[in-house]
Protein backbone atom coordinates (compact mmCIF):
# COMPACT_ATOMS: atom_id res chain seq x y z
CA UNK A 1 0.00 0.00 0.00
CA UNK A 2 1.38 3.72 -0.51
CA UNK A 3 2.11 5.42 2.27
CA UNK A 4 -0.08 8.81 2.40
CA UNK A 5 2.06 12.34 1.36
CA UNK A 6 1.78 13.26 5.22
CA UNK A 7 2.98 11.08 7.95
CA UNK A 8 0.04 11.10 9.94
CA UNK A 9 1.14 12.17 13.72
CA UNK A 10 -0.07 10.61 16.79
CA UNK A 11 -2.27 12.19 18.93
CA UNK A 12 0.21 12.44 21.58
CA UNK A 13 2.60 13.98 18.92
CA UNK A 14 -0.19 16.58 18.07
CA UNK A 15 -1.09 17.40 21.45
CA UNK A 16 2.20 18.65 22.10
CA UNK A 17 2.67 20.44 19.09
CA UNK A 18 -0.85 22.16 20.12
CA UNK A 19 0.63 23.06 23.35
CA UNK A 20 3.99 24.34 21.87
CA UNK A 21 2.17 26.45 19.20
CA UNK A 22 -0.22 28.10 21.55
CA UNK A 23 2.80 29.15 23.70
CA UNK A 24 4.52 30.38 20.61
CA UNK A 25 1.51 32.36 19.56
CA UNK A 26 0.63 34.18 22.79
CA UNK A 27 0.55 37.22 23.01
CA UNK A 28 1.10 37.38 19.31
CA UNK A 29 -2.26 36.04 18.03
CA UNK A 30 -5.48 36.52 19.58
CA UNK A 31 -6.35 35.38 23.01
CA UNK A 32 -9.22 33.76 22.57
CA UNK A 33 -7.52 31.16 20.08
CA UNK A 34 -4.26 30.59 22.56
CA UNK A 35 -6.45 30.22 25.33
CA UNK A 36 -8.65 27.73 23.56
CA UNK A 37 -5.62 25.32 22.55
CA UNK A 38 -4.39 25.81 25.99
CA UNK A 39 -7.43 24.50 27.52
CA UNK A 40 -7.16 21.74 25.05
CA UNK A 41 -3.82 20.74 25.98
CA UNK A 42 -4.88 20.85 29.39
CA UNK A 43 -7.64 18.24 28.95
CA UNK A 44 -5.29 15.57 27.79
CA UNK A 45 -3.62 14.39 31.23
CA UNK A 46 -0.43 12.98 31.19
CA UNK A 47 -2.02 9.61 29.96
CA UNK A 48 -3.42 11.02 26.60
CA UNK A 49 -0.73 13.20 25.95
CA UNK A 50 2.29 10.68 26.72
CA UNK A 51 0.22 7.53 24.92
CA UNK A 52 -2.33 9.13 22.84
CA UNK A 53 -5.11 7.12 21.28
CA UNK A 54 -3.27 4.14 22.62
CA UNK A 55 -4.10 1.67 25.82
CA UNK A 56 -1.48 0.57 28.09
CA UNK A 57 -2.51 -2.52 30.88
CA UNK A 58 0.14 -3.78 32.48
CA UNK A 59 0.37 -6.82 35.18
CA UNK A 60 1.99 -6.80 38.31
CA UNK A 61 2.30 -8.71 41.26
CA UNK A 62 4.40 -10.95 43.03
CA UNK A 63 6.87 -14.02 41.57
CA UNK A 64 5.23 -17.18 40.96
CA UNK A 65 1.91 -15.72 40.90
CA UNK A 66 1.58 -16.22 37.55
CA UNK A 67 1.86 -12.70 35.76
CA UNK A 68 3.34 -14.30 32.56
CA UNK A 69 0.45 -17.53 32.50
CA UNK A 70 -2.01 -15.15 32.56
CA UNK A 71 -0.57 -12.33 30.10
CA UNK A 72 -0.30 -15.15 27.86
CA UNK A 73 -3.95 -16.73 28.70
CA UNK A 74 -5.38 -12.89 28.33
CA UNK A 75 -3.41 -12.53 24.69
CA UNK A 76 -3.84 -15.83 23.44
CA UNK A 77 0.04 -15.49 22.85
CA UNK A 78 2.87 -17.69 24.19
CA UNK A 79 4.93 -13.96 24.04
CA UNK A 80 5.42 -14.66 28.28
CA UNK A 81 7.51 -17.37 29.04
CA UNK A 82 5.85 -18.91 32.39
CA UNK A 83 8.59 -20.90 34.41
CA UNK A 84 8.92 -23.06 37.75
CA UNK A 85 12.09 -20.85 38.26
CA UNK A 86 11.69 -17.83 40.07
CA UNK A 87 12.05 -15.43 39.01
CA UNK A 88 11.17 -15.88 35.86
CA UNK A 89 10.67 -12.30 34.53
CA UNK A 90 13.76 -10.17 35.18
CA UNK A 91 13.00 -7.83 32.63
CA UNK A 92 9.84 -5.74 31.64
CA UNK A 93 7.99 -7.01 28.45
CA UNK A 94 5.32 -5.69 26.02
CA UNK A 95 2.74 -6.75 23.59
CA UNK A 96 1.66 -4.40 21.09
CA UNK A 97 -2.05 -4.53 18.77
CA UNK A 98 -1.48 -2.74 15.97
CA UNK A 99 0.38 -2.19 12.63
CA UNK A 100 3.15 0.18 13.98
CA UNK A 101 4.85 0.01 16.99
CA UNK A 102 4.87 2.30 18.98
CA UNK A 103 8.48 2.64 20.08
CA UNK A 104 8.49 6.07 21.47
CA UNK A 105 5.90 5.47 24.33
CA UNK A 106 7.19 2.13 24.85
CA UNK A 107 11.09 3.93 25.47
CA UNK A 108 9.25 6.12 27.59
CA UNK A 109 7.67 3.10 29.48
CA UNK A 110 11.32 1.55 29.43
CA UNK A 111 10.21 -1.98 28.11
CA UNK A 112 13.02 -3.89 26.26
CA UNK A 113 11.25 -6.57 24.77
CA UNK A 114 8.25 -5.38 22.47
CA UNK A 115 5.62 -7.46 20.40
CA UNK A 116 3.83 -7.07 17.52
CA UNK A 117 0.24 -8.88 17.52
CA UNK A 118 -0.78 -8.51 14.25
CA UNK A 119 -4.34 -9.96 13.60
CA UNK A 120 -8.09 -9.51 12.91
CA UNK A 121 -8.66 -7.95 16.62
CA UNK A 122 -10.13 -4.70 15.90
CA UNK A 123 -11.41 -4.65 20.07
CA UNK A 124 -8.01 -4.55 21.07
CA UNK A 125 -6.55 -2.34 18.53
CA UNK A 126 -3.87 0.21 20.25
CA UNK A 127 -3.39 -2.07 23.41
CA UNK A 128 0.37 -2.27 25.11
CA UNK A 129 0.08 -5.23 27.34
CA UNK A 130 3.00 -5.25 29.78
CA UNK A 131 4.48 -8.29 31.79
CA UNK A 132 6.43 -6.63 34.44
CA UNK A 133 9.06 -8.13 36.39
CA UNK A 134 8.14 -9.37 40.11
CA UNK A 135 7.72 -6.86 42.58
CA UNK A 136 9.84 -7.42 44.83
CA UNK A 137 9.93 -4.47 47.30
CA UNK A 138 13.57 -5.49 48.06
CA UNK A 139 14.75 -3.77 44.88
CA UNK A 140 14.06 -0.47 44.36
CA UNK A 141 14.32 -0.29 40.54
CA UNK A 142 11.12 -2.85 40.33
CA UNK A 143 9.36 0.02 42.66
CA UNK A 144 10.56 2.52 40.41
CA UNK A 145 9.03 0.69 37.56
CA UNK A 146 5.50 0.10 38.46
CA UNK A 147 5.61 3.96 39.94
CA UNK A 148 6.52 4.71 36.35
CA UNK A 149 3.93 2.26 34.76
CA UNK A 150 1.16 3.74 36.58
CA UNK A 151 1.68 7.09 35.90
CA UNK A 152 0.59 6.06 32.60
CA UNK A 153 -1.21 3.01 32.68
CA UNK A 154 -5.08 3.37 31.74
CA UNK A 155 -5.25 -0.13 34.18
CA UNK A 156 -3.05 -2.28 36.49
CA UNK A 157 -3.71 -5.76 37.15
CA UNK A 158 -2.73 -7.05 40.01
CA UNK A 159 -2.28 -10.45 40.30
CA UNK A 160 -2.12 -12.35 43.76
CA UNK A 161 -1.91 -16.11 44.47
CA UNK A 162 -3.95 -17.93 47.38
CA UNK A 163 -0.89 -18.13 49.53
CA UNK A 164 0.20 -14.68 48.96
CA UNK A 165 -2.51 -12.99 48.79
CA UNK A 166 -2.24 -10.88 51.84
CA UNK A 167 1.56 -10.16 51.66
CA UNK A 168 2.43 -7.37 53.55
CA UNK A 169 5.14 -6.15 50.81
CA UNK A 170 2.53 -6.32 48.44
CA UNK A 171 -0.26 -4.22 50.55
CA UNK A 172 1.70 -1.90 52.67
CA UNK A 173 4.61 -1.06 49.69
CA UNK A 174 2.22 -0.96 46.78
CA UNK A 175 -1.75 -1.43 47.03
CA UNK A 176 -1.91 1.46 49.62
CA UNK A 177 0.27 3.85 47.79
CA UNK A 178 -1.56 3.69 45.10
CA UNK A 179 -4.75 4.72 47.14
CA UNK A 180 -4.95 7.81 43.96
CA UNK A 181 -4.76 5.17 41.46
CA UNK A 182 -7.95 2.77 42.63
CA UNK A 183 -9.77 3.19 39.59
CA UNK A 184 -7.50 1.96 37.36
CA UNK A 185 -6.69 -0.70 38.92
CA UNK A 186 -7.98 -4.31 39.54
CA UNK A 187 -6.77 -7.07 41.53
CA UNK A 188 -6.81 -11.00 40.16
CA UNK A 189 -6.34 -13.65 42.79
CA UNK A 190 -4.70 -16.15 40.05
CA UNK A 191 -4.50 -20.03 40.50
CA UNK A 192 -8.51 -20.17 41.78
CA UNK A 193 -8.34 -23.96 40.52
CA UNK A 194 -6.06 -24.78 43.46
CA UNK A 195 -8.98 -24.03 45.87
CA UNK A 196 -12.33 -25.28 46.60
CA UNK A 197 -15.41 -23.65 45.90
CA UNK A 198 -15.34 -22.76 49.62
CA UNK A 199 -11.92 -21.74 50.33
CA UNK A 200 -11.99 -19.45 46.78
CA UNK A 201 -15.37 -17.55 48.42
CA UNK A 202 -13.80 -17.09 52.00
CA UNK A 203 -10.43 -15.61 50.24
CA UNK A 204 -12.27 -13.50 48.16
CA UNK A 205 -14.48 -12.11 51.08
CA UNK A 206 -10.95 -11.78 52.77
CA UNK A 207 -8.77 -10.55 49.80
CA UNK A 208 -12.13 -7.41 49.39
CA UNK A 209 -12.31 -6.93 53.14
CA UNK A 210 -8.14 -5.99 52.79
CA UNK A 211 -8.31 -3.94 49.68
CA UNK A 212 -11.61 -1.56 51.36
CA UNK A 213 -9.40 -1.69 54.74
CA UNK A 214 -6.68 0.01 52.75
CA UNK A 215 -9.45 2.52 51.31
CA UNK A 216 -9.19 0.00 47.74
CA UNK A 217 -13.12 0.15 47.49
CA UNK A 218 -13.39 1.39 44.18
CA UNK A 219 -10.61 -1.12 43.07
CA UNK A 220 -12.32 -4.76 41.83
CA UNK A 221 -11.00 -8.26 42.36
CA UNK A 222 -11.96 -11.08 40.33
CA UNK A 223 -11.08 -14.73 40.88
CA UNK A 224 -8.77 -16.32 37.92
CA UNK A 225 -6.88 -19.57 36.60
CA UNK A 226 -4.66 -19.22 33.92
CA UNK A 227 -4.52 -22.56 33.92
CA UNK A 228 -8.30 -23.67 33.30
CA UNK A 229 -9.09 -20.32 31.64
CA UNK A 230 -11.38 -19.56 34.84
CA UNK A 231 -11.97 -15.67 34.69
CA UNK A 232 -9.77 -14.83 31.76
CA UNK A 233 -12.91 -14.12 29.63
CA UNK A 234 -13.86 -11.46 32.40
CA UNK A 235 -10.35 -9.97 32.30
CA UNK A 236 -10.57 -9.74 28.41
CA UNK A 237 -13.94 -8.17 28.73
CA UNK A 238 -12.73 -5.58 31.11
CA UNK A 239 -9.33 -5.42 28.99
CA UNK A 240 -11.79 -4.12 26.10
CA UNK A 241 -14.18 -2.16 27.40
CA UNK A 242 -10.66 -0.27 28.73
CA UNK A 243 -9.32 0.02 25.34
CA UNK A 244 -12.74 1.08 24.05
CA UNK A 245 -12.98 3.71 26.70
CA UNK A 246 -9.74 5.43 25.83
CA UNK A 247 -10.40 5.14 22.50
CA UNK A 248 -13.34 7.35 22.41
CA UNK A 249 -11.55 9.70 25.22
CA UNK A 250 -9.26 9.77 22.58
CA UNK A 251 -11.15 10.99 19.60
CA UNK A 252 -12.84 13.55 21.18
CA UNK A 253 -9.65 14.81 21.87
CA UNK A 254 -8.35 14.11 18.70
CA UNK A 255 -11.30 16.20 17.57
CA UNK A 256 -10.66 18.95 20.03
CA UNK A 257 -7.79 19.26 19.23
CA UNK A 258 -7.78 19.58 15.28
CA UNK A 259 -10.35 22.23 15.53
CA UNK A 260 -8.06 24.68 18.15
CA UNK A 261 -5.24 23.56 15.90
CA UNK A 262 -7.57 24.77 12.93
CA UNK A 263 -8.09 28.10 14.66
CA UNK A 264 -4.68 28.83 15.56
CA UNK A 265 -3.53 28.35 11.70
CA UNK A 266 -6.29 30.53 10.52
CA UNK A 267 -4.73 33.37 12.53
CA UNK A 268 -1.38 32.22 11.65
CA UNK A 269 -2.72 32.82 8.14
CA UNK A 270 -1.08 31.51 4.61
CA UNK A 271 0.70 34.30 3.61
CA UNK A 272 4.71 33.23 2.52
CA UNK A 273 6.55 35.14 5.49
CA UNK A 274 10.72 35.41 5.34
CA UNK A 275 12.39 32.70 7.41
CA UNK A 276 14.69 35.66 8.46
CA UNK A 277 15.57 38.99 7.70
CA UNK A 278 16.38 39.94 4.28
CA UNK A 279 20.25 39.96 2.93
CA UNK A 280 19.63 43.39 1.40
CA UNK A 281 17.90 45.20 4.41
CA UNK A 282 20.45 44.02 6.28
CA UNK A 283 23.25 45.22 4.32
CA UNK A 284 21.39 48.43 3.88
CA UNK A 285 21.06 48.96 7.81
CA UNK A 286 25.07 47.93 8.61
CA UNK A 287 26.03 50.76 5.69
CA UNK A 288 24.02 52.94 7.58
CA UNK A 289 24.90 52.31 11.27
CA UNK A 290 29.06 52.57 9.99
CA UNK A 291 27.94 55.71 8.77
CA UNK A 292 26.74 57.35 12.37
CA UNK A 293 28.65 55.41 13.54
CA UNK A 294 31.91 57.25 11.65
CA UNK A 295 33.67 54.54 10.43
CA UNK A 296 34.51 56.82 7.25
CA UNK A 297 36.26 59.71 9.89
CA UNK A 298 38.11 56.55 11.68
CA UNK A 299 39.60 55.45 8.76
CA UNK A 300 40.43 58.65 7.51
CA UNK A 301 42.37 59.81 10.38
CA UNK A 302 43.96 56.04 10.25
CA UNK A 303 45.27 57.64 6.74
CA UNK A 304 46.51 60.53 8.11
CA UNK A 305 47.78 59.34 11.15
CA UNK A 306 49.89 56.04 9.98
CA UNK A 307 51.31 58.78 7.50
CA UNK A 308 52.28 61.20 9.98
CA UNK A 309 53.70 58.23 12.12
CA UNK A 310 55.55 56.84 9.06
CA UNK A 311 56.76 60.46 7.79
CA UNK A 312 57.71 60.89 11.55
CA UNK A 313 59.92 57.33 11.87
CA UNK A 314 61.66 57.21 8.30
CA UNK A 315 61.66 60.96 7.47
CA UNK A 316 65.22 62.46 7.15
CA UNK A 317 65.51 63.09 11.24
CA UNK A 318 65.33 67.66 10.24
CA UNK A 319 61.52 67.72 8.81
CA UNK A 320 61.10 64.87 11.21
CA UNK A 321 61.55 67.67 13.92
CA UNK A 322 59.79 69.79 12.49
CA UNK A 323 56.47 67.91 11.96
CA UNK A 324 56.59 66.66 15.63
CA UNK A 325 54.63 69.52 16.31
CA UNK A 326 51.51 68.50 14.64
CA UNK A 327 48.62 66.77 16.27
CA UNK A 328 47.87 63.02 15.93
CA UNK A 329 44.40 62.71 13.99
CA UNK A 330 43.85 59.05 15.85
CA UNK A 331 45.03 60.16 19.32
CA UNK A 332 42.10 63.24 18.72
CA UNK A 333 39.38 60.34 18.55
CA UNK A 334 40.75 58.70 21.41
CA UNK A 335 41.67 55.76 19.40
CA UNK A 336 45.03 55.75 19.61
CA UNK A 337 45.42 53.15 21.69
CA UNK A 338 46.88 49.59 20.70
CA UNK A 339 44.58 47.46 22.55
CA UNK A 340 46.36 44.19 22.98
CA UNK A 341 43.58 40.81 22.04
CA UNK A 342 43.70 39.93 25.60
CA UNK A 343 43.11 42.89 27.16
CA UNK A 344 40.45 43.59 24.44
CA UNK A 345 38.18 40.93 25.54
CA UNK A 346 38.91 41.92 28.85
CA UNK A 347 37.07 45.17 28.17
CA UNK A 348 34.76 43.54 26.64
CA UNK A 349 33.97 41.18 29.39
CA UNK A 350 33.21 44.22 32.05
CA UNK A 351 30.96 46.24 31.02
CA UNK A 352 32.11 48.93 33.86
CA UNK A 353 34.90 49.93 31.94
CA UNK A 354 33.35 50.91 28.79
CA UNK A 355 36.06 52.31 25.85
CA UNK A 356 34.71 55.42 24.59
CA UNK A 357 35.57 57.58 21.61
CA UNK A 358 35.42 60.89 20.57
CA UNK A 359 34.50 60.65 17.00
CA UNK A 360 31.80 63.36 16.58
CA UNK A 361 28.38 61.41 15.86
CA UNK A 362 24.95 61.23 15.85
CA UNK A 363 24.44 63.97 13.67
CA UNK A 364 20.67 64.18 12.78
CA UNK A 365 21.21 63.22 9.27
CA UNK A 366 23.04 59.91 10.05
CA UNK A 367 20.25 59.68 12.75
CA UNK A 368 17.63 59.72 10.56
CA UNK A 369 19.21 57.46 7.86
CA UNK A 370 19.57 54.80 10.77
CA UNK A 371 16.37 54.98 11.55
CA UNK A 372 14.60 54.67 7.95
CA UNK A 373 16.63 51.64 7.69
CA UNK A 374 15.33 50.36 10.85
CA UNK A 375 12.11 50.82 9.42
CA UNK A 376 12.34 49.26 5.66
CA UNK A 377 13.76 46.59 7.93
CA UNK A 378 10.90 45.66 9.79
CA UNK A 379 8.53 46.18 7.33
CA UNK A 380 10.37 44.10 4.77
CA UNK A 381 10.45 41.79 7.62
CA UNK A 382 7.04 41.60 8.72
CA UNK A 383 5.89 40.89 5.42
CA UNK A 384 2.78 38.65 5.35
CA UNK A 385 2.48 38.49 9.33
CA UNK A 386 -0.31 38.98 11.24
CA UNK A 387 -0.79 42.28 13.31
CA UNK A 388 0.37 40.55 16.34
CA UNK A 389 3.78 39.29 14.53
CA UNK A 390 4.24 42.22 12.65
CA UNK A 391 4.37 44.50 15.73
CA UNK A 392 6.86 42.15 17.53
CA UNK A 393 8.82 42.70 14.65
CA UNK A 394 9.09 46.47 14.63
CA UNK A 395 9.44 45.86 18.58
CA UNK A 396 12.09 44.05 17.64
CA UNK A 397 14.22 46.10 15.44
CA UNK A 398 13.90 49.48 17.97
CA UNK A 399 13.95 47.60 21.14
CA UNK A 400 18.21 48.78 21.23
CA UNK A 401 17.26 51.53 19.19
CA UNK A 402 18.57 53.97 21.92
CA UNK A 403 21.55 51.81 23.26
CA UNK A 404 22.66 51.59 19.81
CA UNK A 405 24.64 54.49 19.23
CA UNK A 406 26.56 53.58 22.87
CA UNK A 407 26.76 50.11 21.45
CA UNK A 408 27.99 51.22 18.24
CA UNK A 409 30.79 53.20 19.68
CA UNK A 410 31.68 50.94 22.34
CA UNK A 411 32.22 48.63 19.49
CA UNK A 412 34.04 51.05 17.49
CA UNK A 413 36.35 51.87 20.45
CA UNK A 414 37.24 47.90 21.50
CA UNK A 415 38.03 47.22 17.43
CA UNK A 416 41.93 46.24 16.67
CA UNK A 417 42.83 48.65 14.40
CA UNK A 418 46.27 47.23 13.73
CA UNK A 419 48.28 50.06 14.29
CA UNK A 420 51.41 48.60 15.75
CA UNK A 421 51.94 46.10 13.10
CA UNK A 422 54.08 45.63 10.00
CA UNK A 423 56.42 48.38 10.79
CA UNK A 424 59.63 46.43 11.43
CA UNK A 425 61.17 48.58 8.67
CA UNK A 426 60.80 51.76 9.96
CA UNK A 427 63.50 51.33 12.43
CA UNK A 428 65.56 50.15 9.39
CA UNK A 429 65.05 53.20 7.86
CA UNK A 430 65.45 55.09 10.73
CA UNK A 431 69.04 53.72 11.33
CA UNK A 432 69.81 54.36 7.99
CA UNK A 433 68.59 58.10 8.19
CA UNK A 434 70.93 58.59 11.01
CA UNK A 435 73.84 57.46 9.29
CA UNK A 436 73.62 59.29 6.26
CA UNK A 437 72.33 62.53 8.72
CA UNK A 438 75.78 62.26 10.25
CA UNK A 439 77.76 61.54 7.04
CA UNK A 440 75.94 64.50 5.43
CA UNK A 441 77.28 66.52 9.15
CA UNK A 442 80.80 65.65 9.38
CA UNK A 443 80.86 66.22 5.66
CA UNK A 444 79.27 69.42 6.35
CA UNK A 445 82.03 70.27 9.58
CA UNK A 446 85.28 69.36 7.84
CA UNK A 447 84.03 71.82 5.54
CA UNK A 448 83.27 74.43 8.01
CA UNK A 449 86.33 73.34 10.28
CA UNK A 450 88.37 74.44 6.84
CA UNK A 451 86.62 77.82 6.48
CA UNK A 452 87.22 78.76 9.81
CA UNK A 453 91.35 77.41 9.46
CA UNK A 454 91.51 79.78 5.86
CA UNK A 455 89.89 82.70 7.50
CA UNK A 456 92.50 82.40 10.50
CA UNK A 457 95.21 81.57 7.76
CA UNK A 458 95.94 78.65 9.78
CA UNK A 459 97.37 75.91 7.58
CA UNK A 460 94.26 73.59 5.82
CA UNK A 461 93.23 69.78 7.02
CA UNK A 462 95.30 67.45 4.29
CA UNK A 463 92.62 67.32 1.27
CA UNK A 464 91.14 63.97 0.27
CA UNK A 465 89.67 63.74 -3.43
CA UNK A 466 87.15 61.49 -4.11
CA UNK A 467 87.68 61.17 -8.16
CA UNK A 468 87.65 65.17 -9.03
CA UNK A 469 85.33 66.10 -5.66
CA UNK A 470 86.64 66.89 -2.28
CA UNK A 471 85.11 64.06 0.08
CA UNK A 472 83.67 66.45 2.33
CA UNK A 473 81.63 67.68 -0.11
CA UNK A 474 80.80 64.42 -1.01
CA UNK A 475 80.14 63.83 2.23
CA UNK A 476 77.45 66.78 3.06
CA UNK A 477 75.73 66.98 -0.74
CA UNK A 478 75.61 63.12 -0.76
CA UNK A 479 74.37 62.27 2.89
CA UNK A 480 71.51 65.03 2.02
CA UNK A 481 70.66 63.67 -1.15
CA UNK A 482 70.59 60.10 0.10
CA UNK A 483 68.61 61.25 2.96
CA UNK A 484 66.18 62.82 0.48
CA UNK A 485 66.09 59.87 -1.32
CA UNK A 486 65.38 57.45 1.33
CA UNK A 487 62.74 60.05 2.66
CA UNK A 488 61.00 59.91 -0.92
CA UNK A 489 61.35 55.93 -0.88
CA UNK A 490 60.05 55.59 2.38
CA UNK A 491 57.10 58.31 1.97
CA UNK A 492 56.16 55.44 -0.95
CA UNK A 493 56.03 52.71 1.40
CA UNK A 494 54.16 54.76 3.98
CA UNK A 495 51.45 55.99 2.08
CA UNK A 496 51.38 52.24 0.20
CA UNK A 497 51.57 51.08 4.11
CA UNK A 498 48.94 53.93 4.91
CA UNK A 499 46.70 52.97 2.63
CA UNK A 500 46.43 49.45 3.09
CA UNK A 501 46.10 50.34 6.81
CA UNK A 502 43.00 52.33 6.25
CA UNK A 503 41.44 49.65 4.03
CA UNK A 504 42.11 46.89 6.93
CA UNK A 505 40.58 49.26 9.92
CA UNK A 506 37.72 50.00 8.04
CA UNK A 507 36.96 46.52 7.74
CA UNK A 508 37.58 45.60 11.17
CA UNK A 509 35.26 48.19 11.88
CA UNK A 510 32.56 47.02 9.90
CA UNK A 511 32.76 43.63 11.27
CA UNK A 512 32.59 45.17 14.96
CA UNK A 513 29.35 47.38 13.38
CA UNK A 514 27.80 44.30 12.00
CA UNK A 515 28.23 42.00 14.97
CA UNK A 516 26.65 44.69 17.06
CA UNK A 517 23.61 44.83 14.39
CA UNK A 518 23.14 41.29 14.89
CA UNK A 519 22.78 40.98 18.19
CA UNK A 520 20.88 44.34 19.02
CA UNK A 521 18.71 44.63 15.63
CA UNK A 522 19.09 41.00 13.20
CA UNK A 523 19.00 38.33 15.99
CA UNK A 524 15.65 39.34 17.52
CA UNK A 525 14.12 40.01 14.31
CA UNK A 526 15.42 36.57 12.86
CA UNK A 527 14.00 35.06 16.72
CA UNK A 528 10.07 36.86 15.77
CA UNK A 529 10.36 35.08 12.77
CA UNK A 530 11.65 31.53 13.74
CA UNK A 531 9.11 32.03 16.56
CA UNK A 532 6.29 32.44 13.91
CA UNK A 533 7.30 29.98 11.27
CA UNK A 534 7.64 27.19 13.84
CA UNK A 535 4.71 28.02 15.57
CA UNK A 536 2.66 28.36 12.21
CA UNK A 537 4.12 24.79 11.21
CA UNK A 538 3.20 23.20 14.48
CA UNK A 539 0.23 24.11 14.55
CA UNK A 540 -1.01 22.71 11.08
CA UNK A 541 0.71 19.41 12.23
CA UNK A 542 -1.45 19.19 15.36
CA UNK A 543 -5.01 19.51 13.03
CA UNK A 544 -3.65 15.93 11.97
N1 LIG B 1 -2.25 -24.22 39.12
C1 LIG B 1 -1.96 -23.07 38.52
N2 LIG B 1 -0.69 -22.80 38.29
C2 LIG B 1 -0.41 -21.63 37.69
C3 LIG B 1 -1.42 -20.73 37.32
N3 LIG B 1 -0.82 -19.63 36.75
C4 LIG B 1 0.50 -19.88 36.76
N4 LIG B 1 0.77 -21.05 37.32
C5 LIG B 1 2.10 -21.62 37.52
O1 LIG B 1 2.81 -20.81 38.42
C6 LIG B 1 4.17 -20.74 38.06
C7 LIG B 1 4.58 -19.29 37.94
O2 LIG B 1 3.88 -18.69 36.87
P1 LIG B 1 4.46 -17.46 36.05
O3 LIG B 1 3.41 -17.10 35.07
O4 LIG B 1 5.79 -17.74 35.56
O5 LIG B 1 4.54 -16.40 37.19
P2 LIG B 1 5.08 -14.90 37.12
O6 LIG B 1 4.20 -14.10 37.97
O7 LIG B 1 5.23 -14.50 35.72
O8 LIG B 1 6.50 -15.03 37.83
P3 LIG B 1 7.78 -14.09 37.64
O9 LIG B 1 7.97 -13.98 36.18
O10 LIG B 1 8.85 -14.88 38.30
O11 LIG B 1 7.48 -12.85 38.34
C8 LIG B 1 4.30 -21.52 36.75
O12 LIG B 1 4.80 -22.77 37.02
C9 LIG B 1 2.90 -21.59 36.23
O13 LIG B 1 2.67 -22.80 35.51
C10 LIG B 1 -2.76 -21.06 37.59
O14 LIG B 1 -3.73 -20.35 37.33
N5 LIG B 1 -2.98 -22.26 38.22
MG1 LIG C 1 6.80 -13.87 34.60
Amino acid sequence: MAKPDRAVESLATRIQALGEAADLASGRLPAEVVDEARRVTRKADRRLAIAGDNTVIALAGATGSGKSSLFNAISGTRLAEPGLKRPTTNTSMAAFWGSQMPQELLDWLDVPRRHLVQGDTPDLAGLVLMDLPDHDSTVASNKAEVDRVVQLADMLIWVVDPQKYADAALHNDYLEAMVGHAEVMLVVLNQADRLSPDQLRETMRDLRGLLDSEGLNKTPCVAASALTGMGVETLRKTITNTVRKKQATASRLSSDVSSAARGLVAEFGDAKVPTKVPDARARELNKSLAEAAGSGIVRDAVLKSMRRRGSLATGWPVTKWLRRFTPDPLRMLHLDHAVPRRKRRAAELEPVSVQRTSIPTGGGVQNARVDIALRQLAASSSEGLPDGFSTAVREATLAHRNDLPDELDRAVAVTDLAMDRGQGWWTVVQVLQWIVFFVAVIGGGWLLLDLVLNYLQLPQLPSVMIGRAPLPTVMLLGGALLGLLISLLSWIGVELDARAKSVRAERALTRSIVEAADQLVITPVNTELERFNRGRRLASRAIG
